[in-house]
């Protein structure tokens, strides 16, 4: 999957403009928030001149708060042997959440030669040795924001690609492909937890003759409101995936049997219960349910899968409209 998706993702960039992105940012048309880090205001401020024409900069004296790290583009770390440590500071917003994406600049005399090995180590980008260089500075500071927008780029194409890939464009459920990817997880998840997990498949009764008798598009509808009752009657950490055509799959961590069978019931009757509205058309719908739990060890997301739809046969066999344990 990831691999798939890493294809996906490189292509769509490439479609977005990722690769045109530095291109665009020309010299000068850069402007980036840089926060420069000193051990003091002075030390800092000096830094911050030199980059002042090009950026809107900020000093700190000692360690940043997460409110001044906040729409930062770029910090620049200052190297000095007093009262706050660089190093600390380098590994703690590579740590952090919030700071983990922001490049890091160090600053830097010859003795500090090891320090700087170390940021590096630590995540820190670049570094610039003093006596610093305007011109010298003002390119490394202008390289590491380009990559920061880039990266920022790169990272929403990648979000759309997965949203893509994983979802399904006429219901928005989840998808197969999302199923695959996550059910092995939540099973291994709920096995080390040693929670209990259950799975339900549904699938719509004589879809067939909805499509035959009022025509695809008629079916597209159904398909669409069945989605939304479906989600509605399910938690936020439930999973509901349309595998595809007029099969779904609902995956509920945390659910016993005993709590499972019930939920599946409530799902069927909110199916049956009120006719579908279809502009001209209201038809009645019902759903056939197999509901199978998270078994011992050698139990897995085929198995599991498995014992769900060999229910859901039995539910079939048995007239339909009803829920099989
Ligand atoms: P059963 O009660 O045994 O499940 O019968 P059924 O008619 O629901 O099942 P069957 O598998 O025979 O038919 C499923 C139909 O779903 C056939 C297919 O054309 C239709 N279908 C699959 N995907 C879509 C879709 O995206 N939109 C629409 N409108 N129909 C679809
Ligand atoms: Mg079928
Ligand atoms: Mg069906
Ligand atoms: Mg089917």
């Amino acid at each position: 999957l990831t691999d798939e998706l890493r294809i996906r993702a490189d292509t769509t960039a490439a479609l977005l403009g990722g690769d045109d992105f530095l291109g665009q940012i020309g010299q000068g048309g850069l402007k980036g928030n840089v926060l420069v880090v000193d051990e003091t205001h002075e030390g800092a401020a000096r830094t911050a001149r030199l980059l002042a024409t090009e950026h809107r900069c900020r000093t700190v004296a000692g360690a940043p708060s997460a409110e001044e790290t906040g729409d930062v583009d770029l910090v620049v770390i200052a190297l000095a042997s007093g009262l706050h440590d660089p190093l600390r500071l380098c590994s703690q917003l590579r740590a952090n959440e919030a700071t983990r994406q922001i490049p890091i600049l160090m600053i830097g005399d010859i003795a500090d030669e090891q320090a700087i090995a170390k940021a590096l180590e630590l995540g820190a980008n670049d570094y610039l040795m003093r006596p610093l260089d305007r011109n010298e500075l003002s390119a490394r500071v202008r390289t590491q924001i380009k990559r920061r927008r880039f990266d920022e780029g790169l990272r929403r194409s990648l979000r759309t690609t997965i949203e893509l890939a994983t979802s399904d464009a006429l219901t928005g459920l989840q998808n197969r492909r999302f199923l695959d990817a996550h059910l092995p997880s939540v099973i291994e998840r709920a096995r080390s937890e040693s929670r209990p997990t259950a799975l339900l498949i549904a699938d719509i009764d004589h879809f067939k003759r909805i499509n035959d008798t009022y025509g695809h598009d008629a079916g597209d509808e159904v398909l669409k409101e069945f989605a939304r009752r479906l989600r509605a009657g399910l938690r936020a950490s439930d999973l509901a995936c349309r595998l595809g055509g007029e099969e779904f799959v609902i995956v509920m961590p945390d659910t016993a049997a005993e709590a499972a069978a019930p939920i599946a019931e409530r799902l069927r009757q909110t199916i049956c219960e009120r006719p579908f509205d279809l502009g001209k058309e209201s038809l009645a719908v019902t759903v056939s349910i197999g509901l199978a739990v998270l078994e011992g060890m050698g139990d897995d997301a085929a198995s599991l899968l498995k014992r769900a739809d060999l229910s859901l046969y039995a539910a079939k066999r048995g007239g339909r409209n009803r829920v099989v344990s």
